[in-house]
């Protein structure tokens, strides 16, 4: 199982149906003025949070969501049945943006929010509304208006649920590698990993949690640094206190001496 922190969708919501144009036509009735019913509208594309979920790795292979068309109105009066929507199901926590423009268009924070991402098209107007006095027998119907159509970005903003935390070398990484299906740098030299690596931790029921390798801090990585100075050459020495934050580390008086000097 790979981690799966942001993907590029196209959504495409429904056409509307177009209205019916039809006239009435019975036994003893030969003139029964316009019937025709609306057009359905289409489906819309919505976006819907999901506690259940914790990566968007559900959705690595779906380029496309496609809401359906609505259906053509008939006679006596039958309204097209609507567009079906399509639903697009992501963990809370997810950003919807605008793939072109990078705008943020939504933010999914509670299980079960919808927010539409693409509205269906109106469905059109059948001919029984442009009937008046005047003009009784109207032999044409609105057409459905078009669906719409984008590429947005969806990106899940992740929170660790457990931080490892230890002395450099003590083995962080080696552990979030066995337990996860994270791929942090392992080896054996101190402060290797020098920014945070996510996994995710599967357990019982399908559940699972998100674990951070945190790297070992930034205190103690300037102790071995003025450690690695004070054993080497002076020239390196003066290399290694080039750093403002390394004046203010507590060190030797030889690292102190090297530092003012530099
Ligand atoms: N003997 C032994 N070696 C281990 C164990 N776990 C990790 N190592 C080794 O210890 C070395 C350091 O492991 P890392 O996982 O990179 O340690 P780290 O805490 O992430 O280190 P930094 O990221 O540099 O702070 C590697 O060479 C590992 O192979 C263990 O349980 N036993
Ligand atoms: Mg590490």
């Amino acid at each position: 199982m790979n981690f799966i922190d942001h993907i590029r969708i196209e959504a495409r919501s429904g056409k509307g149906g177009a209205g019916s144009a039809h006239l009435r036509r019975e036994k003893y009735m030969p003139k029964g003025g316009p019937d025709g019913g609306d057009g359905g509208r289409g489906g819309n594309v919505i976006l819907r949070g999901n506690s259940q979920l914790w990566t968007l790795l559900h959705l690595r292979y779906t380029k496309h969501v496609i809401a359906s068309d609505g259906e053509v109105g008939s006679g006596n009066q039958s309204s097209g049945r609507a567009g079906k929507d399509a639903y697009i199901d992501v963990p809370l926590g997810t950003v919807a943006k605008d793939d072109g423009s990078d705008e943020i268009l939504f933010d999914i924070t509670e299980h079960g929010q919808e927010v539409v991402l693409l509205q269906g098209g109106r469905g059109g107007l059948g001919n029984q509304h442009f009937h008046s006095a005047t003009y009784q027998t109207p032999r044409f119907a609105q057409p459905g208006e078009p669906g719409q159509q984008q590429w947005f970005k969806l990106e899940l903003k992740v929170l660790a649920d457990v931080g490892l935390v230890g002395f450099p070398n003590a083995g962080k990484s080696t552990l979030l590698s066995v337990i996860t299906a994270a791929k942090p740098k392992i080896a054996d030299y101190a402060f290797t990993t020098l920014t945070p690596n996510l996994g995710i931790v599967p357990y019982r029921d399908h559940q699972s949690f998100v674990m951070a390798d945190i790297p070992a801090s930034s205190r103690a990585r300037m102790r071995a640094r003025a450690s690695a100075c004070a054993s080497s050459a002076t020239s390196s020495a003066t290399a290694c206190c080039s750093s403002s934050s390394l004046q203010t580390a507590p060190t030797s008086s030889t690292i102190s001496r090297y530092c003012s000097t530099n």
